[in-house]
């Protein structure tokens, strides 16, 4: 049978609600199903990822700089203080785990670990549905042929908004008009919105190719897209299940489980249950995974995305940009301002006795005073700093090109990682450190910066000397840096993950998205 199902009279008026599409297609193919389903499995995933990196940092803006009540949601209470330190971190806000995965605070590493896992394959998923769509005759039930559409949309809606139900054809063969231009809108416009927005908030993407993150404002406008992307998509899965309930739930769970028009067999209906129970107990399992083996969730990120973006993403190179009037007018802190003896004693004489330590395996290990590295000369650049915690901030930085480091003390031909030593610790305790690829620290604007934004590096910013390689996240940037040295591989350093955070906070290795 390949005609329209009509329950209505000939003469009903709200027949008008059937004509949008001619053509008619029968039944749900088993691909096509298994792409739905697949597609709630992982939209379940990330969203809830999605809200506990959120709520590592709890503002949306519309502006790159984040400035405290510049924001124009937040989910925090808090008012950021002026008269005293107040990181990004302390600003962090606790998520129930039922909504966050993994929820709680400051759980940034294992949420995106949940959440990047899940984005290859999705984005996969949806590039088979609708390429399978468009070759098969599918795309008929989806995509509008007339502008008719609207007019007929805007009528079904007003059945809706009135409390009456419009006579709704069999969904096995053809969507009314405002469900097929809904299940359009989620397909082809809330799933690129979702990509280009996830894209626009990575460092290396960001500091590329500037003109992506414009196509929502900037950075944040990007960051906070995303996030309207998920209310919409949110917003629509309720309005979907109601709709789907309320107009023959055992006959529509037959359609997208079984493939089939039975309005009276309950199997699709157990079979849905399933895949929902299923879901839900793969949320607890990743809630368990998450605190009891939370380095599984950072090697398997690492083993789906390390490669994947070293040879792409990581590769970029940053590109100049920013201008003076771009750099923003507040700038948060993170990290916590070194206690160490030495530091201080340093501080006290503005680190005239500081002498940065460079050996490793070089052939020309160095000692240098901040004069001697100012000598061997400046790079000024204005670039943006993304925080893995979600804000950003335009500044002006000036120091020494870690290439001519590198020129100077010759490492040797099997260096591939350098280290960058702090003398401030890590939030659990230890030395701040981090690493870099070689190749990051040979690539534009990556610097050893004595300077922000005009002005000799403050302390809480990183004085003496910090770290900027543009194409990486912000934990990478290390601080008030004590030493550097040259290494085979990040693995002998550490606990051997790459960093102090991806020690102890299961962050990425690299850090380019
Ligand atoms: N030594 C040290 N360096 C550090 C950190 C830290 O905690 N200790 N935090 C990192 C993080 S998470 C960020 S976002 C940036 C913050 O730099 P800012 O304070 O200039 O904004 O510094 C990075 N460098
Ligand atoms: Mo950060």
């Amino acid at each position: 049978m390949d005609t329209i199902f009509i329950f209505g009279l000939p003469e009903d008026p709200s027949l008008a609600l059937l004509n949008t599409a001619e053509a008619s297609v029968k039944g749900f193919p088993f691909w096509l199903i298994l792409c739905h389903w697949i597609n709630f499995f992982f939209l379940v995933i990330l969203v809830r990822a999605g809200l506990s990196i959120l709520y590592d940092h709890p503002r949306l803006y519309f502006n790159e700089g984040c400035e405290p009540d510049s924001e124009w949601l937040k989910f925090t209470p808090v008012k950021v203080p002026k008269d005293k330190l107040w990181t990004a971190k302390d600003d962090a806000r606790y998520i129930n785990p039922v909504f966050g995965l993994p929820g709680y605070r400051h759980t940034v590493g294992i949420a995106r670990g949940w959440h990047f896992i899940h984005v290859p394959f999705f984005v996969l998923n949806g590039i088979v549905f609708v390429v399978l769509l468009f070759l098969t005759d599918q795309w008929l039930r989806i995509i509008p042929t007339s502008w008719q559409i609207i007019p007929d949309a805007w009528n079904v809606f007003v059945h809706y908004a009135t409390f009456n139900m419009p006579i709704e054809p069999n969904g096995f063969y053809h969507y009314n008009a405002l469900q097929q231009l809904s299940y359009f809108a989620v397909i082809f416009i809330l799933a690129p919105l979702a990509m280009l927005s996830g894209m626009s908030m990575s460092p290396a993407i960001e500091n590329r190719f500037h003109w992506l993150p414009k196509l929502f404002g900037n950075r944040q406008g990007a960051r906070s897209v995303h996030f309207l992307v998920m209310l919409s998509y949110t917003f629509f899965f309720v309005i979907h299940v109601t709709m789907v309930i309320i107009t023959g739930v055992v006959r529509n769970m037959n359609h997208i489980t079984l493939g089939t028009d039975n309005p009276s067999n309950t199997t699709g209906l157990y079979i849905v249950i399933g895949i929902i129970l299923f879901t839900i107990a793969f949320s607890v399992y990743a809630h368990w995974v998450s605190w009891n083996r939370p380095r599984w969730v950072q090697k398997t990120d690492a083993f789906i995305n390390g490669n994947l973006w070293q040879n792409t993403i990581d590769k970029l190179k940053p590109s100049p940009y920013y201008k003076k009037e771009d750099i923003s007018p507040f700038f948060w802190p993170n990290g916590k301002l070194p206690t160490s003896e030495t530091w201080k004693e340093l501080a006290k004489n503005k680190f005239k006795d500081y002498k940065l330590k460079i050996g490793g395996l070089v052939e020309n290990p160095v000692e240098l005073s901040l004069d001697e590295l100012m000598k061997l000369g400046k790079e000024q650049n204005i670039t943006m700093h993304h925080c893995i915690q979600g804000w950003t901030g335009v500044a002006e930085w000036g120091g020494l090109p870690i290439r001519a480091i590198v020129d100077l003390v010759k490492p040797h031909p099997s260096v591939t990682t350098v280290v960058f030593y702090s003398f401030g610790e890590g939030l659990y305790g230890g030395v701040y450190y981090d690493t870099h690829t070689l190749d990051n620290c040979l690539k534009p604007a990556s610097i050893l910066a004595w300077e922000m934004n005009y002005e000799p590096l403050t302390e809480v910013y990183g004085a003496p000397l910090r770290l900027r390689v543009e194409n990486q996240l912000g934990y990478k940037m290390v601080k008030w840096i004590e030493r550097i040295e040259f290494v085979e591989s990040h693995k002998t350093v550490g606990k051997g993950y790459g960093g102090k955070n991806e020690d102890d906070e299961y962050f990425d290795l690299l850090a380019s998205s």
